[in-house]
């Protein structure tokens, strides 16, 4: 399979911390699905040789010297698309948990130009088969009411990692992305400067080695500082940005 044309130049955003197990295989899926895309991972101080088997892979490997979270790992991967001229860019966690044969899903709606921001949701088809565990379910049903509501329009996954950006988007992104826990903040960041959104059903595999940085205390004060997050974004003047340019 390959991108289609129009995309132009393409890259793979990947932030991974200490994904030595299964980052070489996720270098390859997406190799696989189109030789063409430029993979970058960020590598904010794993304790691994995650660095070492990524650029074995063929991978660009973005090394920070101390570890600066997710939020700062993607977007650390939106500025050098940024600098580096990309047109599209999709990011994939480091954990193997997105397939990379979805991309082309993914990246149908910039194709066709009706979206800047595509969604990998895992909840727009009711009868998707990804059950996260209750308190993750409830905690993805709340912020994605949260961010519909404050965004005005209706948002179906917030928490998801997998999506695909056109340039405007790439703009946005490698100026304004939130920290520590990012993505609910960053699709409300995206709706109220004006992108146009556009969410696919995608699978979620399971973790298949490590585990996630999310443990029950953190998933405390996870909703407690994005819920704060998101009242202060909505408080918050962005520019609109001109999406039809094309
Ligand atoms: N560079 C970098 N990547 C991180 C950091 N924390 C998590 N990640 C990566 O972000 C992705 C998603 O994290 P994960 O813990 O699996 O979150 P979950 O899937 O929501 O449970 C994985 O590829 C992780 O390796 C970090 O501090 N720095
Ligand atoms: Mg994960």
């Amino acid at each position: 399979m390959t991108a289609s044309k129009s995309l132009g130049r393409l890259v793979a955003v990947i932030p991974a911390f200490d994904e030595s197990e299964v980052i070489g295989k996720v270098v390859d899926e997406i190799r696989a699905f189109d030789a063409s895309v430029d993979i970058v991972v960020i590598d904010d101080a794993s304790t691994d040789d995650t660095a070492e088997i990524a650029e074995s892979h063929g991978a660009i490997v973005l090394r920070l010297p101390h570890n600066v979270g997710i939020g700062g790992a993607v977007q650390t991967g939106f500025k050098f698309a940024l600098a580096e001229n990309y047109d599209t860019a999709v990011r994939l966690d480091g954990d193997g948990q997105h397939d990379a044969s979805e991309l082309e899903k993914l990246l149908a709606p910039l194709e066709r130009g009706e979206a800047d921001l595509v969604i990998g949701s895992r909840f727009v088809d009711p009868g998707g088969t990804y059950r996260p565990p209750l308190a993750r379910r409830i905690g993805i049903r709340v912020f994605a009411r949260l961010v519909s509501l404050l965004g005005g329009q209706r948002v179906t996954d917030t928490t998801s990692g997998f999506l695909a950006l056109d340039r405007i988007g790439i703009e946005l992104f490698a100026a304004e992305y939130p920290h520590d826990y990012p993505e609910v903040e960053a699709t409300l960041v995206a709706l109220r400067s004006g992108l146009r959104l556009a969410q696919v059903q995608v699978r979620m595999r399971e973790r298949e080695t490590g585990s996630s940085s999310i443990t029950f205390v953190r998933s405390l004060y996870y909703v407690a500082k994005v819920t704060l997050a998101l009242l202060v974004a909505s408080l918050r003047r962005y520019p609109r940005l001109e999406t039809a340019r094309r």
